[in-house]
């Protein structure tokens, strides 16, 4: 079977819609972590709350750092959010989660198969390689393609309420993030700290 077939039925998705949908299902204060540039511009765009934290500067840290955060709190969910050129290139981190199985962790790949952000440039996810059978291969079973924006919501809500470990992958456009994160790495830590109730506002 050729990898790639798995992604043939999935609709082509948008970012920022996707990012609202899932915000617009948080009810319970859950973390939610945006990886560098799109993926966190959009985060901000759909709505800061004090529970999100942005990622600036490095590829493939939401899922690493997401996972930092659900051991410490496991009563929370935790969301991460990370592009598909910045999951290849942190890898690894699928398999740590696998073997630590964090059972409050959502992980989602927003694949839209190029390195948007630094000029559209093919990542080896437009061609040979699938996120949810790199992901499935790394140990985490409970890992699905979106099929549309219904599928989505519908896997969101079945990973909500899970023990193990959830992927979501899902196929998006080539659009740009629809916001800009306030570039202030300072004050994002100090709010998310706050946010998750282990910190006093500076
Ligand atoms: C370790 C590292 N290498 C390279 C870069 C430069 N860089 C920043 S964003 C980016 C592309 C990110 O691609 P992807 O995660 O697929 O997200 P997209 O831009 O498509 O939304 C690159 C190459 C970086 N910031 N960090």
């Amino acid at each position: 079977m050729n990898s790639k077939m798995t992604t043939r039925n999935t609709k082509v998705m948008n970012r920022f819609d996707v990012t609202s949908r899932l915000i617009a299902k948080l009810k319970h204060e859950e973390a939610v972590i945006g990886g560098i540039g799109n993926t966190n511009f959009d985060l901000w765009a759909a709505g800061h709350r004090p529970q999100n934290f942005y990622m600036l500067g490095s590829m493939g840290l939401a899922f690493p750092i997401a996972l930092g955060v659900a051991l410490a709190q496991p009563g929370r969910r935790v969301f991460a959010l990370e592009g598909d050129g910045s999951l290849l290139m942190q890898l690894g981190a699928l398999a740590t989660i696998a073997a630590l199985k964090p059972k409050n962790l959502i992980m989602i790949v927003m694949d839209n198969g190029i390195y948007q952000i630094t000029g559209a440039q093919p990542t080896p996810a437009a061609g040979v390689a699938d996120i949810v059978a790199i992901a499935v291969g790394s140990g985490l079973a409970n890992s699905a393609w979106a099929a549309d924006e219904e599928d989505f919501e519908r896997l969101v809500e079945a990973a909500m309420s899970a023990t193990e470990p959830h992927l979501i992958a899902v196929r998006i456009d080539d659009k740009p993030g629809v916001g800009t994160t306030r570039r202030d790495p300072v004050q994002i830590r100090e709010r998310f700290m706050h946010g998750l109730g282990v910190r006093e506002l500076l």
